[in-house]
Order: C-alpha cells, then sequence, then structure tokens
C-alpha cells in the first residue's frame, strides 16, 4: 500500500488554516473528472494540481458522486494533498460516505473492491476538516455559523462529531415530545453542527417538493443576508439552474450569476457541474458537450471566476 501521507495520521481539528499566498477555490466536483482537468488546465495547473506560481487549490466539497469517476477525483485529491499542494473541505456527500448512507449515486464506494479500496478512499474523506481559514478568507461546504465553527475547532473526527449531536438532539425532541417529521428534521438540520456546515440552515418550506425522487418539507435558507465576516466561499447551492431540477431551492438573483451574496463577502461557485450527468442524458450517444453547466473556481487575490470551458469573469 502506498505510504500515508503525514496530515492524514496526524488528528487535527476540524477547523484548519490556509497557508498564506494565492489560492484557487475549486467547487463542487461531484465527480466530473475531466471538467476538473479542464479547469486545472485554464488555471495553469498540471493534471497533479501543481503550479508553477505556487498557487494552492482548495476544494470546497462534495469532490464525488452522480459525475463518471468519483474514485479517480477522490484518489487525486489525495495525492495532491499528499503533496501539499491541495486542501479540501467535507462536503455533505462526502458526510454520507462516512456516516453509511448508501445512495444510487455513491454505489461506485460501497461497491469498491477489495475492501482495502475502500478503506484507502474512505480515509482520504475522512481526514478531510469541516471548514478552513485565514485572516483573509474562509471556505466551508455550505453555510459558516460561528457557534457551529468553535464546536468543530475542538475536536478531530467528524463523524463522531456528527453522531454525538444526532443522538443529544434525538433525545431533546423525546424529552420535549416533538413529534412531527418535519420540526425534528429541522431541528437536527439546524442544530448539528455537521449538518449546518456542510448543508445549511434550512426552514419549513411553504410547500413540499420532489427532488432526486424524495419528498421534500424543508427549504434552504440564504443564511449569507446575516454575514458579515471576511470573504466567505462555498459551493453547495447550485447556482445555475439545471434542466429537470426543482427550482425550489433556487436563491439566486439569475440576473448577477457571478455576484457575491448578502453583505457582498459571500461568495458561492457551485454551477451545478453536478447536474451535467442530465445534460449527458438528454444528448445524443456519446455526448460530450459543450455543456450548459459548469465548473468554476474562484482565484484569490483576483477575485475572478475561471470556468472550466476556459471563459473567465471578475466577480459583481
Ligand atoms: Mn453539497
Amino acid at each position: 500500500m502506498a505510504k500515508v501521507p503525514f496530515q492524514l495520521v496526524r488528528p487535527h481539528p476540524l477547523v484548519r488554516p490556509i497557508p498564506p499566498g494565492p489560492v484557487d477555490v475549486v467547487a463542487d466536483v461531484h465527480g466530473e473528472s475531466s471538467a476538473l482537468d479542464d479547469l486545472l488546465g485554464h488555471l495553469g495547473y498540471d493534471s497533479e494540481g501543481r503550479h508553477p506560481d505556487g498557487r494552492r487549490l482548495v476544494f470546497v466539497g462534495d469532490l464525488i458522486d452522480r459525475g463518471p469517476d468519483s474514485m479517480g477525483v477522490i484518489d487525486r485529491l489525495g495525492r495532491m494533498m499528499a503533496g501539499g499542494g491541495a486542501l479540501a473541505v467535507l462536503g455533505n456527500h462526502e458526510m454520507n460516505l462516512l456516516r453509511g448512507r448508501r445512495k444510487p449515486e455513491n454505489d461506485w464506494y460501497f461497491n469498491a473492491s477489495p475492501k482495502t479500496r475502500r478503506r484507502e478512499l474512505g480515509a482520504i474523506i475522512s481526514n478531510l476538516p469541516l471548514a478552513l481559514e485565514r485572516d483573509d478568507l474562509r471556505v466551508v461546504h455550505a453555510s459558516w455559523c460561528d457557534n457551529a465553527i468553535a464546536i468543530a475547532r475542538e475536536v478531530t473526527c467528524p463523524l463522531k462529531l456528527f453522531d454525538e449531536h444526532d443522538k443529544r438532539i434525538e433525545a431533546l425532541l423525546d424529552a420535549e415530545g416533538v413529534r412531527a417529521a418535519v420540526s425534528r428534521e429541522l431541528r437536527h438540520q439546524n442544530d448539528n453542527p455537521v449538518k449546518l456546515l456542510t448543508s445549511g440552515p434550512e426552514k419549513k418550506a411553504k410547500a413540499s417538493f420532489q427532488a432526486n425522487g424524495e419528498t421534500f418539507q424543508t427549504t434552504r435558507q440564504t443564511w449569507w443576508d446575516d454575514y458579515n465576516g471576511p470573504l466567505c466561499v462555498v459551493g453547495h447551492y447550485w447556482r445555475a439552474q439545471a434542466p429537470g431540477h426543482p427550482t425550489a431551492n433556487h436563491l439566486f438573483d439569475d440576473s448577477r450569476p457571478h455576484a457575491p451574496l448578502g453583505a457582498g463577502k459571500v461568495m458561492c461557485i457551485d454551477y451545478s457541474v453536478g447536474w451535467r450527468f442530465r445534460e449527458r442524458l438528454q444528448g445524443s450517444d456519446g455526448f460530450t458537450g459543450p455543456f450548459q453547466l459548469k465548473l468554476a473556481a474562484l482565484r484569490v487575490p483576483e477575485m475572478s471566476l475561471m470556468f472550466d470551458d476556459g471563459t473567465s469573469a471578475p466577480l459583481g
């Protein structure tokens, strides 16, 4: 077995520092390995994430599921992190794996063989933090909540943190006699620091809606309206309207697709490449693009977006 890199064996808290210097924050890759190849090329990196100017990649989570090569993306992330050229945070899809929540889109992991293969992939994922920070930049998958961040600073295991709060909330709900499924679900979503950081605060939906074959009674909150810290980069929330995707969770002003959110200190960079598998299905056999849905990176300190098709845009 390959040598386990240093940072993967030593326990670290779940909020870790971003080293000084220019970085490129990469949005939710969702197993779209060739979009990642293209994006890295346009940003000036080689396929292993090395940049001639010493720039560094920071992945915002959800590197896996839905696209054709989640395993390849995680293997590559592992090599990049071992080489010191990349950092990443956990997304809700990575948390699903760690929690053993089997879904159609993560079969690639649960069916991986031999078992040691699964263990290698799991080791890379389970050693990711929940958030990254430095004075001028914060990176988290979905939402930066000060209370949840403070809790994550004190511990090293995301699964243990999740489970502890899951049990605590269950016991409280039982003690309070809360029975309604939607109330229980909301409490789990909004009071578990791992859920809050990786999938953001939610509220009761005005009407239930369908997504991915499930019925939802809760909807996402625009937490960035109340945020006023340093620049915080997130993914998770799909900025581009995707064909066949429910609009109930669409939180953005489409007339300003490259604008930061709230008071201008939160930037969501997920341009919905995670739905590219559906674009492929709607195209002809062997359809390889051009795609409407894109993989983006935010360049810091330049504050410009680069997309996998080679186009770029300043924030605003
Ligand atoms: Mn997500």
